[in-house]
């Protein structure tokens, strides 16, 4: 993958040949384990990415079994053409390794806040950096059960929003900027029942140098 590839992550398994098996793969943590401590602990993200992730992985590949790989994006986009035998199968696994990799990737210990076109559009679509923060925590209390919010990027507006499950925003034609994973399998072992506290701690890692990066590529 390139630079550009990686920060889009349309091009996920892009570059592998026509009917190879497995065509996904798991992609590594671009930090340690413990890199995100104490907002989040080595031991949920070993879980998380190592278990969680990887079945992800493995149950789409084998629901996919024999078929060409295609770019992920390109795979949710394109649900409504698989066969109904593999469909929801590919919704929630497709979905689960998309949706993980893009948060793995906007995590990390960067700059604090977003800067520079990000910034700017962030003031346009909520007031302001504190009013963008309060709403994102605030919206990820709102999913009832297992599910992400986003925020997501939609002919050049950004907005917040929920999904079920492993709903990626690509099976409506949106783009992910950034999502939060509101699974409890995301924060049971440190903060229990708590998630709004682990909201709060999550935001204080999100990774703003390559959500700045992502917000610039899909916006062109
Ligand atoms: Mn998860």
């Amino acid at each position: 993958m390139n630079r550009r590839e990686l920060i889009t992550l349309g091009a996920l398994a892009a570059a592998l040949p026509a009917q190879t098996t497995p065509a996904y793969s798991l992609p590594k943590l671009p930090y340690a384990a413990d890199a995100l401590e104490p907002f989040i602990d080595a031991r949920t993200m070993e879980i998380h990415h190592g278990k969680h992730h990887q079945a992800y992985v493995d149950n789409l590949n084998k629901a996919l079994a024999g078929r060409p790989a295609q770019p992920l994006d390109q795979l949710l986009k394109g649900l409504s053409s698989l066969p109904d035998s593999i469909r929801n199968a590919v919704r929630n696994n497709g979905g689960g390794h998309a949706n993980h990799s893009l948060f793995w990737q906007t995590l990390g210990k960067g700059s604090p806040a977003p800067k520079g076109k990000l910034a700017t559009a962030i003031g346009k679509s909520f007031g302001d950096q504190a009013k963008f923060e309060a709403k994102l925590h605030a919206t990820g209390l709102t999913v009832f059960g297992s599910g992400w919010v986003w925020v997501t990027l939609d002919k050049g507006a950004l907005a917040i929003e929920t999904s079920p499950n492993q709903d990626s925003p690509w099976l409506v034609g949106k783009n992910p900027l950034l999502g939060i994973d509101v699974w409890e399998h995301a924060y049971y072992l440190k903060y229990q029942n708590r998630r709004a506290e682990y909201l709060t701690a999550v935001m204080k890692v999100l990774n703003w140098d390559f959500i700045g990066e992502r917000y610039t590529e899909l916006s062109k």
